[in-house]
């Protein structure tokens, strides 16, 4: 098998021991940051080395980073930007020295993804992520105290309606060009020190809020890597975040940039998408939601797809209680039913 499987671990604050992530069938990196430095400085080596050999121990490899944010003055292009694409240059060096093949990140504005609750109750007793349309609409975040789960508590609602304003007076061209300095400088220096960076969509990828989020659609991705020509300018592809507006094809978006080899980090998951474009989280398995899992995974072996996959969002089941959407029960079982689709589909495609 080229793929390898990933699984994401929050360090410290995991309640997760690494051994028993490393007894998931198949599993070979984790996928980590250092969290407790602020975005906008410099990752202590002595923390990546650590991180490298905790993994080690256990006979795992730490070599892909999930993320190193971006900081908010780099998206609204003002302040001390050069000095703040400096240390990111710096953060991707040094992750090198550690290791690290590929490093995730993201350019959505203010708050990395929109939820409305995080323990939502399925029939079965299970529970998950979900966003419903009908807690969005209604609220205003320039006037009301907005504290949808998951979003940065690290603000002010003073800072938040600033954030806001600043995103609306530049708008979505705006956000385009702090992110072609973004990539014109990060780029090449990921290229010369062998790291594929990985930018995850928007999640959910549309408006939320009238803030401008780019990384939404196949359009946007081509105008996205049309900016830099490098090996080092990739995808992370996530199938739940692309895949919970239906106007995204996961399956020929997939199949397109695995082709023309621009995707360095897969996150497999399943979504929900009901009436009123509301979403849920679901199980992994293609019968639970709205995603073909197999030709997503078929697609990727199809073009020999060599990088990294983990299992994105699980459910939290079997009373496990932690990290909302990254307990270990569910995701295991989505590592298990995506190893499968591939052994499946290098036999099909005559890959084995
Ligand atoms: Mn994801």
């Amino acid at each position: 098998m080229k793929i390898k499987l990933a699984f994401r671990w929050w360090l410290q604050n995991d309640p997760i021991r690494l051994k028993y992530i490393s007894q998931i069938p198949g599993m070979h990196s984790i996928v980590t940051a250092v969290y407790d430095v602020p975005p906008g400085e410099v990752w202590p080596e002595e923390s990546l080395a650590e991180i490298k050999n905790r993994c080690e121990r256990r006979g795992l490899v730490f070599d892909v980073v999930e993320s190193i944010p971006v900081h908010e003055n780099i998206k609204l292009g003002r302040g001390n930007v050069d000095e703040l694409l400096d240390v990111y240059c710096e953060n991707i060096r040094r992750c090198a020295r550690a290791g690290v093949k590929c490093v995730t990140y993201n350019f959505m504005p203010i708050f990395d993804w929109t939820r409305t609750q995080l323990d939502k109750m399925a029939e079965d007793g299970s529970t998950s992520l979900v966003m419903y349309w009908d807690q969005l609409n209604g609220l205003d975040p320039l006037k009301d105290d907005i504290n949808l789960p998951g979003w940065d508590a690290s603000y002010t609602q003073e800072e938040v309606r600033e954030l806001f304003q600043a995103y609306a007076e530049i708008g979505e061209e705006g956000v385009w060009k702090n992110l072609e300095r973004f990539l014109k400088k990060v780029i090449p220096v990921a290229e010369e020190c062998g790291i594929k960076m990985a930018i995850h969509p928007d999640d959910p990828p549309y408006p939320i809020f009238g803030l401008p989020r780019i990384i939404t659609c196949e359009e946007n991705i081509d105008r996205m890597l049309a900016i830099v020509d490098s090996p080092s300018h990739c995808l992370c592809l996530c199938t739940g975040s692309y895949g919970c507006a239906k106007t995204n094809d996961v399956v020929a978006m997939t199949e397109k940039y695995a082709a023309k080899k621009r995707i360095a980090f897969m996150h497999i998951r399943n979504v929900k998408i009901l009436s009123d474009g509301s979403f849920e989280e679901c199980a992994h398995l293609s019968s639970c939601g709205n995603l073909d899992m197999y030709g997503i995974v078929r697609a990727l072996v199809k073009h020999d797809y060599d990088g990294y996959v983990r299992p994105d969002h699980g459910r939290m089941i079997w009373g496990e209680t932690g990290k909302p959407g990254y307990g270990l029960y569910d995701r295991a079982l989505g590592a298990a039913y995506i190893m499968g689709l591939f052994e499946a589909a290098e036999k099909e495609l005559g890959k084995a």
